[in-house]
């Protein structure tokens, strides 16, 4: 059921970020053993330690941006700006925000009220905009609210990302994590083969990259390809060195698509099987390492757009700050798509 993908969307992409966030400032691969130790711990949590995981920037932007599409029922990008910027001043330290992003932020707030909502972001790096993960990091909402439309969805991929970064790596990093939701949302576990949805990504990557003259989605998806038709699964440390982990869009996004891709051609570690699929590919995304809560949140966001709901334990999201908003802003954004 369609209600199912997008709850499971918002809610997996929730406990990627706050999971992820456990082992964000590691920055080294995660033991799959201390994983599992952690499924344990939140198994036999006692009602009175819930909700102890908190979740970051990237929630806290992706929430953002989903009630103002369902506030105003289209994107509005003064509206966006502003909640970001509002966020951005009154959360607490835990958000761990980009670090150069706050620079955009500061120039909205002077110029509020928001003039001029592009204006900052193509300011960042002397003007070539920032290449960060944090547009693709966030961009979830958009396609449980365009569904069914990917020129739409396109569309509103890259204005949600110029409001902080207009490097063209962090808008086709923010239109191919949306296309990936999309095509989780419009396919089911048994419709599609990992080549089949690869395929689909990598259509679309040829014709976002056709004038970029360094084509680096394109090389890495076709990297990403061969590494899950190897039949020896690679180490975490040659995915790496291949693709990478770290919060340029480029890798994250990536990482997050083999992540997915890896669980569907059922090449996941042996010793997440007691796990469901949509836990697996959560875990396995953070297994990866670099930047873990916002390779989670991305994975998560494919997962449980492809998977549902179901396979998300209650004993999960109870631990996760945030889950009723979740569950929410996913049940509003499912009623305005039908309309
Ligand atoms: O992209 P952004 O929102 O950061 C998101 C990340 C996620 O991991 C979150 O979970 C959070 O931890 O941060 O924020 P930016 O500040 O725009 O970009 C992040 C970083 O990428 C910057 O602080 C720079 O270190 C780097 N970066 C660049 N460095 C050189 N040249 C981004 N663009 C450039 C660039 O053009
Ligand atoms: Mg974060
Ligand atoms: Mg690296
Ligand atoms: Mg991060």
């Amino acid at each position: 059921m369609l209600l199912s993908k997008y709850k499971g969307s918002a809610l997996a992409a929730l406990a990627g970020d706050c999971i992820g966030a456990e082992y964000e400032a590691a920055w080294q691969p995660v033991a799959y053993q201390t994983l599992m130790k952690l499924e344990e711990i939140l198994k036999n949590s006692q009602a009175a330690s819930r909700r102890f995981l908190n979740y970051t920037d990237d929630t806290e932007m992706a929430h953002e941006l989903a009630k103002s599409l369902v506030e105003n029922g289209k994107f509005v990008a003064k509206d966006v700006a502003s909640k970001f910027t509002k966020t951005f001043f009154t959360s607490p330290p835990c958000r761990y925000y980009g670090a150069s992003v706050r620079t955009v932020f500061e120039k909205l707030q002077k110029a509020s009220p928001f003039s001029d909502p592009f204006g900052p972001a193509s300011e960042q790096f002397d003007g070539q905009g920032s290449y960060g993960n944090g547009s693709a990091m966030r961009v979830f909402p958009v396609a449980l609210f365009c569904h069914g439309n990917q020129e739409l969805l396109e569309k509103l991929a890259a204005l949600s990302a110029k409001l902080t970064h207009v490097h063209i790596d962090a808008i086709n990093g923010a239109k191919l994590q949306a296309s990936a939701v999309e095509i989780a949302l419009s396919s089911s576990d048994g419709s599609i083969s990992w080549l089949e949805f690869w395929q689909k990504l990598k259509d679309l990557i040829d014709k976002l990259e056709v004038d970029v003259p360094e084509k680096v989605y394109t090389n890495k998806l076709d990297m990403i390809k061969e590494l899950i038709a190897r039949e020896e699964v690679a180490s975490v440390h040659e995915f790496e060195d291949k693709v990478g982990t770290g919060i340029k869009a480029t890798e994250a996004v990536c990482a997050a698509i083999y992540a997915f891709l890896m669980c569907l051609a059922d090449r996941q570690p042996s010793e997440l099987s007691s796990l469901s699929k949509v836990q697996q590919v959560v875990f396995y995304s953070i297994s990866l390492g670099g930047d873990t809560d916002t390779i989670g949140t991305m994975a998560g966001a494919i997962a449980g757009a492809f998977y549902g709901d179901e396979g998300l334990p209650s004993y999960w999201l109870s631990a996760c700050e945030g889950e009723d908003m979740a569950r929410d802003l996913a049940t509003k954004l499912h009623e305005l798509n039908e309309k």
